[in-house]
């Protein structure tokens, strides 16, 4: 989407605007206006224009321009119908140089999860995938996937759907354990050297408008568990917590107790299978830029990364 569109979008959010003031805030011609407005219809806005001006009256149910319409984060949003991996092509688009824009797909044919696992991205998802280049130092990163936790949680629950999230970023909807199934999952993947960020893409895969069936065991969708959502809607608080937890210079620490607020892993007895070895104990905080701290038997361990279970108390 160019800029022109986004100008556009965000000046008709606003409210009823006449062609000629249009014109002034976008600063191309009363004609390139028209075009414009054209090319919303075409995408499947209704736009009236009366005496106030132009006036839109009817919102795409999904799409680029209808996630950018209203949206409060600055980020340009890329939409495909179908494509193989959200998060593949938001790293092409690296490469070229992009930044703050969301790579959004109603239906994946070759997503993937974390350690080349598979992801399931069936038509009626919300598969996203977000291209930044946060100036932070690399070291900091994990907690942005703890930030996308937290906005998927939340909107989850706008929603109307009791989701809680699982070390260090699944969302689940609440129930009684071993019931607690997935909704959510996010895969983060970065460039940069040490000290200095290059690309950070965060993918994050819900299952929102899918049939469970459709989905592997041990998962399921708002579908399921409330009813469809609109998509559009969800994106768009999802995409506005996100920013307002990470964006420009906040503190990143606060991330930490939005997350501790939603989380289900803390307080349990947990398994943690990390890369060199398995810990099991309980679950007792997190610390910045994300890790678990858990008190084993004989001491306290401090996880950076890993596969967490929730397991029954003893
Ligand atoms: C994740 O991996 O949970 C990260 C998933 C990230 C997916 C998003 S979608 C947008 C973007 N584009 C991509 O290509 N990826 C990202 P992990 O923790 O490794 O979990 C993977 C495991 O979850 C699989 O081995 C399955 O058991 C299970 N799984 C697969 N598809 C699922 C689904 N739709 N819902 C719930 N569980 C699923």
């Amino acid at each position: 989407m160019n800029e022109t569109r986004r100008a556009l979008l965000d000046a008709l959010a606003d409210g009823p605007i006449e062609g000629p003031a249009l014109a002034d805030r976008l600063d191309v011609s009363r004609a390139a206006v028209w075009k414009q407005v054209e090319a919303l219809r075409e995408a499947g806005f209704g736009i009236e224009s009366g005496d106030d001006g132009y006036r839109v009256v009817e919102i795409p149910e999904y799409g680029a321009e209808a996630i950018a319409f209203g949206l409060e984060a600055p980020y340009r949003i890329e939409y495909h119908d179908q494509i193989g991996s959200t998060n593949d092509r938001a790293r092409e688009l690296a490469e070229t140089g992009e930044a703050d824009l969301v790579v959004v797909a109603d239906e994946q044919t070759g997503s993937r999860g974390r350690l080349g696992r598979e992801w399931i991205g069936p038509s009626g998802g919300v598969w996203a995938s977000l291209l930044l280049r946060p100036e932070r130092p690399p070291a900091e990163i994990p907690v942005y996937a703890l930030a996308a936790a937290v906005a998927v949680a939340r909107a989850a629950r706008e929603a109307g759907a009791e989701a809680v999230i699982k070390w260090p970023n699944d969302v689940l909807l609440a129930g009684e354990e071993p019931t607690q199934r997935k909704l959510a999952g996010i895969l983060t993947e970065m460039e940069g050297e040490a000290d200095r960020v290059s690309w950070l893409v965060v993918g994050i895969g819900v299952n929102a408008n899918v049939d469970a069936g459709a989905l592997p065991d041990g998962a399921t969708s708002l579908r399921e568990a409330t009813g469809d959502v609109d998509r559009r809607v969800f994106l768009q608080r999802l995409l506005e917590t996100f920013h307002d937890l990470t964006g420009g210079d906040t503190d990143l620490h606060a991330i930490l107790d939005e997350w501790r607020a939603l989380a289900a892993t803390l307080g349990q007895r947990v398994r943690v299978e990390t890369p060199g070895e398995t810990i099991v104990g309980e679950a007792i905080d997190v610390q910045f830029p994300g890790s678990l701290v858990v008190r084993t038997d004989d001491d306290e361990r401090v996880v950076h990364t890993g596969d967490c279970e929730h397991l029954r108390p003893v």
